[in-house]
């Protein structure tokens, strides 16, 4: 039994076959964990949720940006826009029971026996990991309840609060832990998020960093997983902290990482679009600046 990580989907199935075929994935022994952004932007949305919901028991899925607005336009809370590829989704005849178990996964997962962390984005320096267990579980409650499920997701989109406090309530204290771990990459020391820097680690403002990159960060004790950010092209120096979403929906590859070994393997993606599966390269990629 061996446990693999991969990096945001986005719709591209291909790839993932391709790395699940290399490293001889079998669903009935083997654990795949998944960042999240399983959907959107790519050539096949659809049939990656078909094909991830047919092997869900082999599955750790933490919930991306993306699949939160897929869940919102599912509602009919938010509209889709014309860079969206959800539409198919919205339109399939099993698309109530693929819906129904995305809103049932996590936005963080806790692997206590490996002291590893999964989540979309990351964990702001400022929380503990119990902290963030905690406020990722308000969140997860709500996606699974009938009765507040519209309501947080029609209050979840927004960059404002930009800063946590812990005596912020309702719809405002979900969007604030929803933006944490689905959209964050720069942040302060005190976690006060600027949602609008989507490029490498030397474009942060004055006073802010990478959120893994604080000094005082309370999580340092863990491994943490985590994809969302294409433009670090999975480069992270910092220890511990493995960056997943090596930009396979922007003709980047798709990244596995094995979570018992350290090993990666990376499937190159042809242009979007006009994704094949490929010949599988023999060789075992290890990353720089991931030892
Ligand atoms: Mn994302």
């Amino acid at each position: 039994m061996t446990t693999y990580a991969v990096g945001d989907l986005q719709g591209c199935l291909q790839p993932l076959k391709c790395l699940l075929e290399r490293v001889n994935f079998n669903p009935a022994v083997d654990r795949l964990w998944l960042v999240g952004d399983l959907v959107n932007r790519g050539p096949e949305s659809l049939e990656t949720l078909r094909f991830l919901y047919g092997m869900r028991d082999a599955l750790v899925c933490v919930l991306g940006n993306h699949d939160l607005h897929l869940l919102a336009a599912w509602q009919n809370i938010e509209r889709l826009k014309k860079s969206d590829t959800l539409r198919e989704i919205l339109d399939a005849p099993d698309a109530t029971d693929l819906l129904d178990w995305l809103r049932r996964q996590k936005l963080l997962h806790y692997d206590e026996a490996r002291g590893m962390v999964l989540v979309h984005a990351g964990i702001p320096p400022q929380w503990t990991l119990g902290k963030a267990l905690e406020y990722a579980a308000e969140v997860e409650e709500v996606l699974r309840d009938d009765n507040r499920l519209k309501l947080y997701l029609d209050g979840m989109y927004g960059n404002e609060p930009s800063k946590w406090s812990k005596d912020l309530s309702g719809v405002t204290r979900l969007r604030v832990i929803t933006n944490y771990f689905t959209r964050m990459r720069f942040c302060t020391s005190e976690g006060k998020l600027d949602l609008k820097g989507k490029e490498g680690v030397d474009t942060a403002l004055p006073g802010y960093k990478p959120w893994f990159a604080h000094k005082g960060r309370r999580t340092r004790h863990v491994k943490i997983l985590f994809g969302h950010w294409a433009a670090l092209e999975g480069k992270c120096k910092e220890p511990e902290v493995i960056a997943l979403d090596t930009g396979c929906v922007w003709g980047g590859a798709m990244t596995l990482y094995n979570v018992d070994s350290g090993q990666f393997q990376r499937c190159e993606c042809s242009e979007q679009g006009n994704l094949r599966p490929q010949p599988a390269p023999a060789q075992t990629a290890r990353m720089p600046d991931q030892s």
